[in-house]
């Protein structure tokens, strides 16, 4: 008799774990363990469910890289037992998250699927029930043996994104999430439809989870008039190694000489700087424009069309490997793992 699929939930927090206490009528975490009561309808999968719960459960802006680095670890542990993972998580940051592990779990061939809610489980309205049932399914789905999703995604309101091409856009729809610059992974209607093409193939080797991060970058997001008494601070800042500089349309920025200059002092330095656009979607062409040529020259990295979560999370990455500038500045060019068109 073959063994049934095995899920692992893990429970980090956010608005999904909470219902409204009768008495006072505010939204307050409940006991993960109860998960059952709280949605009966999971006791009709023909799945085997197991829970590991944050104590306390955490709101997501309170995650950290060290927070990371725990779901990798529990993910880690649990690697051979289970045929896949589901982590509940608060939304704010869930696109940083997701763009984490992507980078961390090195050689996946397991789905790990990120969701959550924008109403409480324990709220009849809830989104939460839907998005916490299809993401299982699909952290279980199988395809002769295989893993139909391999890779770090998450999953809200019928659709299924690369996690790390992901970018919070609505706080207020159930639609929360876009992924402007990747194509969806699946859209759950009547059926789950996948979008086999784009989902990442498995990883050969054994997993391999990795665990270091810096957190010595900044992001640094231009607008008309930003002084120079602003950017010279920032690029200041005691210990930091990299900057995420947010600039205009296709990666332009000020071509004011103080505003080059103090990049390019700051790159003499050893500071990376990494071209991420504003602009939810497209890509950095630098040089393109006069006003991204001078980037180009002075030797600012193109992010081409990572977002910004993805590029935060990646250089905590590769800085936490202690790999040489060049080698970190080639990388940041390259897709690791489907986080940008190379
Ligand atoms: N503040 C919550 C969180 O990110 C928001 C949510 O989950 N909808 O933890």
């Amino acid at each position: 008799m073959s063994k049934k699929t095995s899920v692992l939930l893990i429970y980090t927090g956010g608005t999904i774990g909470m219902k409204q206490d009768p008495k006072s009528g505010s939204l307050v975490p409940f006991n993960f363990a109860h998960i059952k009561s709280q949605v009966p309808e999971l006791e009709k999968f023909d799945i085997e469910l197991a829970s590991y719960s944050f104590t306390p459960p955490i709101d997501s802006s309170n995650m950290e890289p060290s927070t990371w680095v725990k779901l990798a670890k529990i993910v880690e542990e649990n690697y051979s037992a289970y045929d896949g993972f589901v982590i509940l998580h608060g939304s704010d940051t869930m696109a940083f998250t997701a763009s984490a592990l992507s980078f961390m779990l090195e050689n996946l061939n397991k789905p790990v699927i990120l969701t959550g809610s924008q109403l409480p489980i324990g709220i009849i309205r809830t989104d939460g029930k839907e998005n916490l049932i299809t993401a299982i399914e699909i952290a279980a789905a199988k395809e002769k043996g295989k893993a139909v999703v391999p890779e770090v995604a998450i999953y809200f309101e019928t659709q299924l994104y690369r996690g790390n091409r992901t970018h919070k856009f609505n706080s207020e729809h159930f639609d929360a999430f876009q992924s402007p610059n990747y194509p969806i992974l699946a859209e759950a209607g009547v059926r789950i439809k996948y979008n086999d093409v784009r989902i990442r193939k498995p990883g050969t080797g054994k997993m391999k989870a990795s665990f270091d991060f810096d957190a010595n970058i900044v992001i640094l997001k231009i607008f008309p008039g930003i002084s120079k008494n602003v950017v010279d601070a920032i690029l200041a800042t005691k210990d930091l190694k990299a900057v995420v500089l947010e600039t205009f349309g296709s990666g332009n920025a000020p071509s004011t000489a103080w505003f080059i200059n103090s990049l390019k002092e700051a790159i003499k330095r050893g500071i990376i700087v990494y071209n991420v656009s504003q602009c939810n979607a497209g890509t950095v062409k630098q040089g393109i424009y006069e006003t991204s040529e001078g980037l180009a020259k002075i030797g600012v990295v193109s992010g081409n069309d990572i977002t910004t979560e993805a590029a935060v999370a990646k250089l905590m990455y590769l800085l936490g490997k202690k790999l040489a500038r060049k080698k970190i500045e080639a990388l940041l060019t390259q897709s690791l793992c489907g986080e940008l068109t190379a």
